[in-house]
């Protein structure tokens, strides 16, 4: 081979450093002694990313020649988060690397900091995509996952005096050496306009779309690899470029900022994620994002399609598209518009088509975020579009009706128009619904209140179509990558082939009482607690004790999550120990971290009471250090890959039926967390996989939280016959930890005591007993770590490549590779 292969290819610590060094020289353009360590991320992320190309090459030609099924992953949120471990995992390039580095006086582990974290996504949603990703690329199922590229992800959540402060995160300021710019993969995406009808000499008129506003989607794409290499895939992120940059004779007349006016509202289109819909501006903007998506994503398969068949009759059988909730469900429409009005076919095959094409996704039930957009906003933005929806929905209920369908009610309920509000709205999950062949929730419970609540009447009518397929999570990255210490300790129990095959996980609960297992997995976690130690102590200046039980509540800040619920808890515990500070309390760290969306207010004020709480019981002599309590600032993935592996107990204490899987409960309990949950999303399966004895369930289920939102949400009942409870609530609304602004959560309890809609005070006393299970188990140090190990050995179902194959062979009816 020549020189050249080797520093392209080549594996060998030897040809790692020296393409280290070339890519240094070549594409950063820097010596080694004026280098800093963001170009040495710079040169090592460059030097592996040549590593996947041959392995993309490859895995496309393969594809097109065999003319395979793929999949199109559609999704607004990937949060994909730092990329260099991922490609370093799956190549099996660490050690090698780690090597080549150390031999130049560069420390891998110190370059894996630098790496921006790539916050495209918000949550749970998000990260799931990009486990689902990295999963469809380990089981070689040909797939592009389809987004935004959004210049500014996530915001920086900075704590000022306890309150959350926003900050752009500008991920991108230093390159990206992941992405390969496609400036010829561009397409024209419009916006507003009118329809012309146009007669035809037989059948039905045409109809053509006049925009009056295009943008200009260009793509990026980050390769995808799978594990142990075998099999890469395209993430392809959408930029949104005006077509013209300026308006040359606006900015010759001297109007210069006029001049770039329509380049910067094309632009805003991929400027932020979530941009705040609080204002119509705001509303239409994500409506923008989400047709700008949908719709390039739709262009460029389409167009795939066609250089290889020369009709889009076979599109099902050669593509399956997902819709990641609804926010690209406009997609359903566009695909009838390419259909209908451009490739002039019938209505009723085009809709054929369209339903075996796509499958969609639920991730919530809650009202608030189910997806509805106002007639005039859609018609006046896209009006071929809110034609084409009418039409749908019409022809939908004709026939209903003419199945014998009269309730009105059913007819309202499963119409994808909504009356009400003032105004028309589209409801954007009754077009999936109905635009799919295949519609999923996350988590069997989830799924059964699917069929039972949002999508009744639609379920009643098409009982076959909803499915369920429980959440997973990549153990490449939440196992291998993020806690390599207790990876180790696996494959020496159970030999390597538990890193290629998760359920061999079982085979550790046969040594979950044994003394010396047991000694090294706490070894394992306490090294990872002092590294989360330091962490805290850099980042919030509170020193945590590595002994102590580290229990964990780390998601986004919403009252259904019941971040307040956990504070409350901490707050009676504070005053027991107050109370009883002779008894031998089990010493806790309390750490919690999560953005609230900046215009949610509780949430930011949930925040805010994290902060006080901590800081009073932080600077409380009394306390000892037996309790500590830590916000800390700025969670993200990468964040994240730093709390799981300390976890001692994971929160998962959502008002039950309303958190629709969750997948840090996955994320924790693998990593030998114990749960501390609510009956709620995916807490049913792991509790049913964990066993009962090692877990805390408490709590309400959801059929009793149905029946308490039935009957009314009063808490001054609860609260009185709730010593504990009451003693907690006032010295909160009484300013105890508000000393400045003795007000400040005046509102917040009172709202508890009227209108306790997240039944926080009805689910307080079980939470604060299960909590005094936790500690009573803590202080039986063979029994804890015994759960600890059993959580680990149990959850290899959690695997997302499990979930993965379950949408390949129920939804996409694609093949995927036989586990090695
Ligand atoms: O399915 C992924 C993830 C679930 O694990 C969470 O339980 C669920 O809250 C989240 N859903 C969303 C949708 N919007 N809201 N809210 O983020 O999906």
């Amino acid at each position: 081979a020549l020189p050249e292969d080797h520093l392209r290819s080549g594996s060998s610590v030897d040809d790692l450093r020296g393409a280290v060094l070339a890519k240094l020289a070549y594409a950063v353009g820097k010596t080694q002694p004026d280098a800093s360590q963001r170009d040495w991320f710079l040169a090592t992320a460059l030097a592996v990313r040549d590593r996947i190309v041959q392995g993309w090459q490859n895995s496309y030609r393969a594809t097109n020649a065999g003319g395979t099924k793929r999949v199109y992953y559609m999704s607004l949120e990937f949060l994909i988060g730092r990329l260099m471990f991922d490609a370093l995992t799956n190549l099996g390039l660490t050690d090698a690397m780690r090597e080549a580095l150390s031999g130049l006086g560069v420390d891998l582990d110190t370059l894996r900091e630098v790496e921006p974290d790539a916050a495209l996504g918000n949550g749970g949603l998000g990260r799931l995509a990009a486990c689902f990703m990295e999963s469809m690329a380990t089981l070689a199922v040909p797939a592009y996952g389809y987004g935004i590229r959004y210049e500014n992800g996530l915001f920086r959540q900075v704590v000022k005096d306890g309150w959350q402060q926003e900050y752009p995160e500008n991920w991108l300021s230093f390159g990206n050496p992941w992405e390969f710019a496609r400036p010829e993969i561009a397409y024209d995406i419009g916006f507003g306009g009118h329809v012309e009808t146009l007669p035809t000499e037989a059948g039905p008129p045409r109809y053509e779309w006049f925009p009056s506003e295009t943008v200009e989607a260009v793509a990026y794409d980050t390769p995808v690899v799978g594990w142990r290499g075998q099999h890469v895939n395209t993430l392809r992120l959408w930029s949104a470029r005006a077509g013209d940059p300026l308006r040359l004779d606006a900015f010759n007349q001297g109007d210069h900022v006029g001049a770039m006016a329509d380049r910067v509202r094309a632009e805003a289109i991929s400027k932020v994620l979530y941009p705040s819909d609080a204002t119509p501006a705001g509303q239409e903007l994500r409506l923008r994002q989400e047709y700008f998506f949908a719709a390039a994503s739709l262009q460029d398969l389409v167009r795939r399609h066609l250089k290889k068949y020369p009709t889009l009759h076979n599109l099902p059988d050669k593509a399956a598209i997902q819709l990641n909730d609804t926010h690209p469900a406009i997609a359903v429409v566009e695909l009838m518009r390419i259909l209908v009005d451009l490739q002039t076919m019938p209505w009723a095959e085009a809709w054929e088509i369209t339903q075996a094409t796509f499958g969609y996704t639920n991730h919530t039930l809650l009202p608030e975020a189910l997806e509805t957009w106002p007639v005039p906003l859609m018609e006046r933005l896209l009006p071929r579009h809110m034609q084409i929806i009418y039409l749908v929905n019409a022809l939908h209920l004709d026939k209903l009706r003419a199945a014998g369908q009269s309730d009105v009610e059913v007819l309202r309920s499963v119409s994808i128009i909504a009356e009400g509000w003032g105004q028309q709205r589209v409801k954007m999950g009754t077009l999936a619904f109905i635009g799919s062949h295949r519609i999923n929730g996350v988590s069997a419970l989830h799924t059964d209140l699917m069929r039972q609540t949002v999508f009744r009447d639609l379920n009643a009518l098409y009982p076959d179509r909803i499915n369920n397929k429980t959440n997973g999570i990549t153990f490449r990255r939440w196992l291998i990558e993020a806690n390599p210490a207790l990876t180790a300790i696996l494959v020496d129990v159970l030999g390597p082939a538990v890193l290629d095959d998760p359920s061999r996980l079982e085979g550790l609960a046969a040594h979950a009482g044994d003394p010396a297992l047991q000694a090294r997995i706490r070894a394992a976690k306490r090294d990872n607690k002092l590294a989360l130690g330091r962490i805290i102590a850099a980042r919030t200046g509170v020193q945590v004790d590595p002994d102590a039980l580290f229990d964990i509540q780390i998601k986004r800040i919403h009252e259904y999550k019941r971040q307040h619920l956990n504070l409350l808890e901490t707050v009676a515990l504070y005053n027991a120990i107050r109370a009883e500070p002779w008894r031998d309390w089990a010493p806790r760290v309390k750490i919690f971290a999560g953005k609230a969306a900046a215009s949610y207010h509780t949430a930011k004020l949930i925040i805010k009471l994290a902060n006080d709480v901590a800081r009073t019981i932080n600077d409380d002599p009394t306390v000892r250090g037996r309790l500590k309590v830590v916000f800390l600032p700025n969670y993200n993935v990468s964040l994240a890959e730093r709390i799981i592996p300390a976890a001692d107990l994971s929160e998962q204490i959502s008002t039950a039926g309303m958190e629709a899987s969750g997948t840090g409960n996955m994320k924790l309990a693998l990593n030998g967390a114990l749960t501390i949950g609510t009956l709620d999303g995916a807490n049913v399966e792991i509790k049913e996989r964990v066993g009962d004895d090692n877990i805390f369930i408490f709590g309400l289920t959801a059929e009793q939280v149905a029946e308490r939102h039935r009957t009314g949400l009063s808490a001054r009942d609860t609260i009185a016959a709730s010593p504990r409870l009451a003693e907690v609530l006032e010295a909160v609304s009484s300013g105890v930890f508000s000393p400045d602004d003795t007000g400040r959560y005046k509102d917040f309890v009172q709202a508890l005591s009227d209108n306790d809609h997240f039944l926080v005070t009805a689910d307080f006393d079980a939470y604060y007993a299960a909590q005094r299970q936790v500690d009573a188990l803590w202080r039986d140090e063979a029994a804890w770590w015994r759960c600890s190990i059993m959580n680990t050995a149990r959850v290899g179902w959690f695997s997302s490549d499990r979930t993965i194959g379950e949408y390949a062979r129920d939804i996409w009816n694609v093949p995927v590779a036989a586990a090695e």
